[in-house]
């Protein structure tokens, strides 16, 4: 790497590193000043300032004459798969997420590698996988034998990706991140605004149709600061409701990438902390914080 190609990329990193620290505390101000947490819900009509929250929306700031884009998403997005039996959910929609019988075979497979790789034996399920298939592999730490730390261990398993692709951002949203030791881990369930269409779909038993509107509706916000409630029919804004959170959960995750041309590279930065109204006493402790 060319050594103005590196500084460019530290810039471009201790930027998005400064923008982080002022978002959370953009947010800090935001929770201070706003009780009403709801997504989707704010009506421009009545306040003159832009709400800093949790609901997708892609924000251009500036530091040091760069520009930031920063977006904030809810941290509780998909399927729970930490501790012991990290199939609990994926394993109770398998319907949804497959309408034919390949697909759910790939899903029982992939099963049996995920309990092989959490659980501290080495009794092989069917089609499953232990330490000699990671071997085989050339992986020989694998598998943990224990519940995962990290949701990203998902992809030490083979086929994992097809069936959890990344979203645009290159997360693996369609699981919820798994707390760190000794830290909350009592999420509630996925937010609408940040879960990726085929969580919405798997959660709220949708047809292509229905996701189809709600996306739209998602968009329109995103883009037009419509309400939700002006632009979903009452019937499916329920349904959705039953099963995702149209709320913050106080968990966020901050995306911010300096904008770049071919002569300026940059970095992605994503970190997920906690933040209520007030600064906890030992500071910050981040979820996940990722730098690629
Ligand atoms: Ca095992």
């Amino acid at each position: 790497m060319e050594a103005s190609t590196a500084t460019d990329m530290s810039d471009s990193l201790y930027q998005e590193e400064s923008m982080l620290n002022r978002a959370c505390w953009i947010m800090l101000h935001d929770r201070q000043k706003y009780n009403d947490r709801n997504l989707g819900n704010v009506d421009y009509r009545q306040i003159h300032e832009v709400r800093f929250m949790a609901d997708g929306v892609e924000r251009e700031m500036e530091i040091n004459g760069r520009k930031v884009k920063v977006t904030v998403m809810d941290m509780v997005t998909g399927l729970d798969v930490s501790g012991y039996n990290p199939d609990k959910q994926f394993y109770a929609y398998t319907n949804q997420m497959f309408n034919d019988s390949k697909g759910r075979e790939d899903l029982e497979i992939f099963r049996n590698c995920l309990l092989d790789y959490v659980d501290t034996d080495d009794n092989i399920r069917l089609n499953g996988m232990e330490a000699a298939d990671y071997v085989a592999l050339g992986e020989p730490n694998l598998p943990r034998n224990r519940p995962m730390q990290f949701r990203e261990e998902l992809l030490w398993i083979p086929d994992a990706v097809k069936l959890f692709p990344p979203d645009g951002y290159g997360l693996l949203s369609s699981c919820r991140v798994i707390a760190p030791q000794g830290m909350a881990t009592n999420f509630g369930k996925p937010n609408l605004f940040s879960a990726p269409p085929q969580v919405i779909k798997m959660f709220c038993l949708l047809t292509d149709l229905e996701l189809e509107k709600t996306l739209a509706a998602l968009k329109k916000w995103k883009t037009d600061r419509i309400p939700l409630k002006d632009s979903l029919d009452p019937t499916l804004l329920t349904k959705i409701q039953a099963q995702m959170s149209l709320s913050e959960s106080g968990y966020y995750t901050f995306i911010l990438r300096a904008q770049s041309d071919d002569s300026c590279p940059a970095r992605t930065l994503i970190a997920s902390v906690s933040i209520t109204v007030v600064l906890p006493t030992d500071g910050l402790r981040f979820y996940q914080y990722q730098i690629f």
